[in-house]
């Protein structure tokens, strides 16, 4: 990694003047049939620590944690973009890996970032074995260029390539996302980031990005199953907590965040310890005289939210979905017992039926697919009569109730709680507390609001790749405040 930084900065300043000739090059080569290599920009790192650098007019660039940049060439004054769609290995967590579909190797795809004004093309190619279109979301663009198979393109079929062209005269916070419905629900989106020419009043000093996604992951299987209804992985930007990567914000800053949803549901984003401003929706930036306070945004299907507060109270502050299930990680019926307690399904069924492993194809199989994920049928019939918990979690509930007891009282249990520290840790992580990992699940990250010296020790970290678990046990409450 630290060498592909390397050559990349000898890269991004060879294309400071001759760059610009060389590269137009490239892609007139491309368009008589030559294979175009990667495209190499000044594209910022996912991991650079201070993202306070220029883009237009000065402004802070846009941070999409755990999400690359999509870099692009310059060709007579036109930003070159190449977006492949593509089958994606996707890690949620440690241990938890899936098969969805997004661009050039992300999911959701690679950040686009440009600035008001200019001209931009995208050469999309289709590595998929069924066609696709690329729509850009929000934006006022020609018809011919919105993406619409039928209506106002032909279908990219597998191996061809559609090349977009056009010019961005809005600002804000879009997205891009393929206009097959059920593409999209396999992850196929990414942001799509417009600078205004202006910078936005008040600055802000940190700007972060970040994609909601919502997948249906039978047990044993690794591809989504679009057809479902409900979701048992909530992701931002490809990522369950504790996976997620934590925002870091040096005290006193002014922090926007930037959300968009392209899923089924609808996320009530809160935030912890805060206040915040909505300054933006999906339509751009929003007269001050709208704005009005909360700590809680609604980020509805096909919509963008931004955020905007000012960082004043030092804090390791949630900022996660409220809705129950969607802070939960791997949330299947029947699977609780067997994940938590080891002591298996108690219905009377075979393990492998109850838990719903399947053994054959995947869940839009023929074999499978009558049965599965769609809230009605056979197999929703056996996953009523079971408990969350068959027996005490092995890792926080230290108590000295007995469970014969416990089990007396209605509802009992509730409890999921699993420890992550090490699994998870990374330099951004530095100086969260032991067990950090055990409530953190779902569409679930951090806004790190860190005093000035912390905030230093967590860039150094970044910048030379040091990431360290908590040492120590958790702090139980019964010990911290039993008199
Ligand atoms: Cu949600």
């Amino acid at each position: 990694m630290d060498n592909s930084r390397r050559s990349f900065i000898r890269r991004s300043s060879l294309f400071g003047a001759a760059g610009l000739l060389a590269s137009s090059k490239v892609v007139s080569a491309q368009h008589e049939g030559h294979v175009m290599p990667k495209p190499q920009a000044p594209s910022q790192g996912d991991k650079k620590p201070d993202n306070r650098s220029a883009a237009s007019g000065g402004q802070v660039l846009v941070h999409t944690p755990d999400v690359p940049k999509l870099p692009w060439t310059m060709d007579n004054g036109v930003k070159v973009f190449r977006l492949d769609a593509e089958v994606v290995k996707v890690q949620l967590v440690p241990g938890k890996e899936m098969y969805a579909w997004g661009y050039s190797g992300s999911v959701p795809g690679p950040t686009v970032e440009v600035n008001e004004g200019d001209r931009v093309r995208f050469i999309v190619t289709n590595k998929l074995p069924e066609a696709t279109t690329m729509h850009w979301h929000g934006l006022e663009v020609p018809l011919n260029m919105d993406g619409v198979p039928f209506i106002s393109q032909p279908l990219i079929e597998p191996g061809q390539t559609f090349v977009y062209e056009y010019t961005v005269h809005q600002n804000g916070t879009f997205f891009y996302h393929s206009h097959m419905a059920m593409q999209e629900m396999m992850g196929m989106i990414g942001l799509f980031i417009i600078h205004p020419k202006e910078p936005y009043s008040p600055r802000v000093d940190k700007d972060f990005g970040l994609v909601l996604q919502e997948w249906a992951l039978l047990p044993n299987n690794p591809i989504p199953n679009s057809l479902a209804m409900e979701f048992n992985w909530l992701t931002i930007n490809g990522k369950a907590g504790p996976a997620t990567t934590p925002m870091i914000v040096k005290q006193g800053e002014r922090v926007r965040l930037r959300i968009v949803n392209l899923g089924m549901d609808h996320h009530p984003m809160h935030i912890h310890g805060n206040q915040f401003y909505v300054t933006g929706t999906e339509g751009g930036r929003a007269p001050e005289s709208t704005w009005f306070p909360g700590n809680t945004v609604l980020v509805g299907v096909a919509q963008a939210r931004d955020v905007e507060f000012d960082a004043i109270y030092a804090g390791d502050w949630m900022f996660h979905c409220h809705l129950p299930h969607h802070m939960m990680n791997q949330m299947v019926s029947m699977v609780g017992p067997m994940a938590h307690a080891g002591m298996g399904p108690q219905t009377g069924k075979g393990m492998e039926e109850g838990m719903g492993v399947i053994r054959q194809g995947h869940a839009l199989s023929e074999d499978m697919a009558p049965g599965f994920g769609r809230g009605m049928g056979d197999s929703t019939e056996k996953e009523r009569n079971t408990a969350n918990l068959a027996g005490p979690s092995p890792h926080l509930q230290q108590n000295s109730l007995k469970e014969s007891d416990k089990k007396r009282v209605p509802g009992y249990p509730q409890d999921m709680i699993m420890i992550m520290d090490k699994e998870v840790a990374k330099p951004e992580t530095y100086g969260l507390p032991p067990a950090w990992t055990a409530s953190m699940m779902g569409m679930m990250t951090l806004v790190r609001v860190l005093p000035p010296d912390v905030y230093e020790e967590v860039q150094r970290r970044i910048r030379e790749g040091i990431a360290e678990p908590p040492t120590g046990s958790p702090t139980q409450p019964a010990h911290k405040h039993g008199s």
